[in-house]
């Protein structure tokens, strides 16, 4: 693979067609954000460290722009996906929480996400996949047999077809523009996150019923002999088969390029692959000699080549610039029995960092990130310090929109790093774990970890969550493993990195 580091990049092919991009050319480029779920930075052997094979997506690094310092705002989904679809830290909003099932919708209808900027720019608008911030007016008083409303058409998906949560959460369906999916009105479903219903078997209670089993939690509904959290009923008809669920997000994907093949669109694409429960389709199973997570692992790789396949046949590839990231780090053990460690071998899904999801250490949201246009570019890899939180703004400049006063309010405009222009990028960025421990992390690699009382260590996930009641100070450019605390000998760093968390934060309303 022909390599080139940032600064060697040809910029005219760039030049040439962002300037396309404001008049000359009738078309504006089309966007797809590939976000999956839980990969780690070192899940992807583009990255180094992993010891299975992911061709598709190793060959958009091929003709890409590889990220090394690309970050999400938080370690786990809801709020990394609040503040990329919003261009507002989560940290600034309260109940942008790790979602239930049947959380009322956070982002609001008055609220302006990436999708209203799109659409408002004249593109057709989707959201396939994983959702993860809520739907419907409020908690739990979703009518999950007729519409749910508000939904993603009423916060700018023209187009939606999504899981309400995560694979382990109810309900196991999928909603299309706000109605399950294959719902039969004669076995009407039921949800709920506070009490089971009468004469539905509980997994706490019926272990002989399942067919992979919790080590922590998910000991609830039993959907597909999978035990979930939440209870849930009914709905026969609609439930998703586990094993089937990267294919039907897979194929509502090519079908909504396919639709709007002759006009600008952006599609936000959140896989299922890799969060748990882990159950891939049965042509992955035993293929990656990792067990289920690896083989969930061959299944993205192989959703990423069916897209990029798809946007090559409709001639689209020039025209279309691609995203991948995921929505935070890596985690093995995640509250199911998959014999993830057991089967981990040499592969480091962290990369060298340390931690992983729900961490405030750097593997929690430092995440893979590749940008692929056409031929643009060939190879490069680039070190600049980006945040997802920039999307938003970098994504408005791409397509001449403008975003109103108010809107994404800590988003700026970072195209020219998007596109391999600007090799430095951010000054620095702000990281949040799981506990909302606030970090920043500048662009010299200095980062500082707000004290907390919040345990260090997940007893179960055996992750490390980055957590001490002292502050933390490390220089991830000398030993990007987080190791020894120095913040007795760089005092005078640590003030200055604090005063930027102090400055960043005043008036939060969440914190
Ligand atoms: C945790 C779940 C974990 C996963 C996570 C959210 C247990 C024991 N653990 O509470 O399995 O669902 O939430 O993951 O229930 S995320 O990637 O969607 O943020
Ligand atoms: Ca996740």
């Amino acid at each position: 693979m022909k390599k080139i580091r940032l600064a060697a990049l040809p910029l005219a092919g760039t030049a040439a067609m962002l300037a396309g991009c404001s008049g000359d050319q009738p078309r504006r480029p089309n966007v797809i954000i590939i976000y999956a779920d839980d990969i780690g930075y070192g899940d992807l052997s583009c990255n180094g460290t992993a010891a299975v094979s992911t061709p598709n997506v190793d060959s958009l690094a091929e003709n890409g722009i590889r990220f090394t310092n690309s970050h999400t705002t938080s370690s786990v989904s809801t709020p990394s996906r609040y503040g990329l679809l919003t261009g507002q830290y989560p940290w600034r909003k309260e109940g942008t929480g790790i979602a239930t099932g049947d959380a009322g919708m956070i982002i609001r209808p008055e609220q302006y996400t990436i999708a209203d900027m799109f659409r408002d720019a004249g593109y057709a608008t989707g959201a396939v996949g994983k959702w993860h911030l809520g739907l419907g007016d409020r908690t739990g008083t979703q009518d999950w047999n007729g519409t749910v409303t508000p939904a993603l058409a009423d916060i700018g998906f023209d187009y939606s077809y999504i899981m309400a949560a995560t694979g382990d959460r109810v309900p196991c369906v999928f909603i299309e523009n706000g109605k399950v999916d294959g719902l039969d009105p004669s076995d009407p479903i039921y949800v709920s996150y506070k009490e089971p219903f009468e004469g539905e078997p509980l997994a706490k209670d019926h272990p002989e019923l399942l067919r992979i089993h919790p080590s922590q939690g998910h000991d609830q509904a039993i959907v597909n002999g999978i035990p979930r959290i939440g209870y849930m009923k009914g709905g026969g008809s609609a439930l998703w088969r586990d094993e089937d669920i990267a294919d039907s997000i897979t194929v509502k994907a090519i079908e909504f390029i396919s639709r709007h093949k002759d006009e600008p669109f952006f599609l936000y694409l959140g896989t299922n692959d890799i969060h748990v429960p882990r159950v891939p389709h049965e042509r992955f199973a035993g293929r990656s000699g990792m067990g289920p997570r690896g083989d969930a692992l061959l299944s993205f790789d192989e959703t990423v080549g069916r897209v990029m396949a798809v946007i090559d046949e409709l001639g689209l590839d020039d025209n279309t610039l691609v995203i991948l990231s995921s929505d935070n780090g890596p985690v093995v053990d995640d509250g199911y029995q998959d014999q993830a460690w057991e089967l981990l071998g040499d592969h480091r899904p962290w990369g060298d960092f340390r931690g992983g999801k729900y961490s405030a250490f750097e593997a929690g949201t430092r995440v893979p990130m590749i940008v692929h246009w056409g031929d643009m570019f060939d190879g490069v890899v680039s070190d600049a310090l980006f945040s997802h939180i920039d999307i938003f703004a970098s994504l408005a400049s791409l397509a001449g929109a403008e975003i109103p006063e108010g809107a994404a309010p800590d988003s700026r405009n970072a195209l020219d790093v998007l596109v391999g222009k600007d090799g430095t990028g951010r000054d620095y960025v702000i990281e949040q774990n799981v506990n909302s421990t606030l970090s920043v992390l500048d662009s010299e690699g200095w980062k500082y970890i707000s004290p907390s009382d919040a345990p260090a260590i997940e007893f179960y996930t055996k992750m490390e969550l980055g957590n001490s009641r002292k502050e933390q100070l490390y220089n991830v450019s000398s030993s990007k493993y987080e190791k020894d605390n120095c913040i007795e000998e760089f005092p005078s760093k640590a003030e200055e990195l604090r005063k930027i968390l102090e400055k960043e934060t005043a008036g939060s309303k969440a914190l």
